[in-house]
């Protein structure tokens, strides 16, 4: 936003020489910044607001908007009739997240009974398109009545640490129990996003299944491995003390679970608990993308697993929460998790570099949780440093 300071200064210049004013630079960031309407409505199967309030707009959402080209986020609340304004902002692609919560008296209004923890959000318009040659408002439309997630991916660790060649073992994914409850990972999976440039193929627009080759699940019988509110959970590739190998890297020894591939020459440290493989179609450990991967943690039925071909078909409805990262964040059409799931991506992350993705703190929780709007680009931030079962904002552990 270096454009503001300098057409505050132009304003607040009442006599400039003509010189100045026919120079190029000023004038033309001047016609860049505009004004957009913005309008938000209900498009969900279940016409929420249709029938609570006889109109399908939806007053007093919260909506977020990233420049693709500038990376500087908006955010904006709706006002009664549902409009809100985007002032001062650039043509161009925004990422877009818009949520509004329903309460539990306007839940049951429109299904029969109360539940709290549901929002209506923008689960299949990722990105819009703000054009300054376009007068009519833009409309932002919420499709979809969601859960909040309990569970979130809070952390991927998976680009490698420096100075240490191509050492790779000590990725890991975190998990986080953003709930007031007390959980159970027992039984829970987390698969890859599968897609093959070289085959073509990519499922990206597949609002029915998540397609994977590698998909491993929690050990336990159901209230085994409890996780408590605020609670971090790793599940690392190897679970040692990276550092032996690889000075810039990690102490994993003490983490929660590892990936034990039992038909491979892979590493199994006794005090740490392994997690288990449904299915991975190749290689001698688990092992996910250094610069670009999807992956999502789901309660899929594991007595009943949907194959095609030599993939596993885990069902969107049983995805608890999603995560991409991409080489480059502006390169949205190279996403390959459904964008229903996560509408954005982190990364922009190096190989070899030893930085992690990891979840931002959520500004309106009174107790300390993650941000979690289904929107990597906005949810998620890049740091120096690996953060094993604590978080960034915690200091050094
Ligand atoms: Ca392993
Ligand atoms: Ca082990
Ligand atoms: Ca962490």
């Amino acid at each position: 936003m270096r454009i503001v300071p300098l057409l505050a200064a132009f304003a607040a210049l009442p006599f400039v020489g003509c010189d100045f004013l026919v120079g190029e630079e000023e004038p033309r960031a001047a016609e860049r910044l505009k004004t957009f309407e913005l309008i938000v409505e209900d498009a969900s199967d279940a016409n929420a607001f249709e029938q609570i309030y006889g109109s399908s707009r939806v007053p007093f959402a919260t909506i977020t908007l990233k420049s693709v080209s500038l990376q500087n986020t908006y955010t904006l609340v709706a006002d009664s009739t549902g409009t809100a304004r985007l002032e001062r902002a650039i043509s161009d692609d925004y990422v877009v997240t818009a949520r509004r919560p329903l309460s539990p008296d306007e839940y049951e209004a429109v299904f029969g009974f109360a539940s709290p923890h549901h929002t209506l959000v923008n689960a299949s318009q990722g990105i819009v398109e703000l054009r300054a040659d376009v007068a009519d408002p833009l409309t932002i439309r919420l499709d979809d009545i969601r859960a909040d997630a309990p569970l979130l991916i809070s952390e991927i660790y998976a680009c490698g640490p420096p100075d240490a060649g191509l050492y790779y073992h000590d990725k890991y994914v975190e998990v986080f129990n953003n709930s007031d409850s007390t959980l159970y990972l027992d039984g829970l999976t987390i698969a890859r996003v599968y897609n093959s440039s070289y085959l073509g193929l990519n499922y990206v627009d597949d609002s029915e299944f998540v397609h994977s080759k590698t998909v491993w699940y929690f050990p336990g019988d159901g209230d085994d491995y409890p996780i408590e509110p605020g609670e971090f959970v790793v599940c690392a590739e190897d679970g040692m003390d990276h550092r032996i190998n690889a000075p810039e890297s990690v102490d994993l020894s003490g983490v929660s679970f590892e990936f034990f591939k039992n038909d491979a020459p892979d590493v199994d440290n006794p005090g740490v608990p392994n997690m288990l493989m449904l299915y991975q179609s190749s290689g001698y450990d688990w092992l996910i993308g250094g610069e670009k991967e999807g992956l999502v943690i789901a309660d899929m039925a594991l007595d009943s697993v949907i194959w095609r071909d030599d993939q596993i078909l885990v069902p969107i409805s049983t995805v608890i929460d999603g995560v991409e990262y991409l080489d480059d964040v502006t390169e949205l059409d190279e996403k390959t998790l459904y964008p229903g799931v996560d509408a954005g991506v982190t990364g922009g992350i190096e190989f070899y570099t030893g930085k992690s993705m990891e979840r931002i703190v959520d500004p309106t929780a009174t107790e300390f949780r993650l941000r979690d709007q289904n929107n990597s680009s906005l949810d998620f931030t890049v740091i120096e440093d690996p953060t094993p079962e604590w978080h960034y904002t915690q200091g050094d552990q």
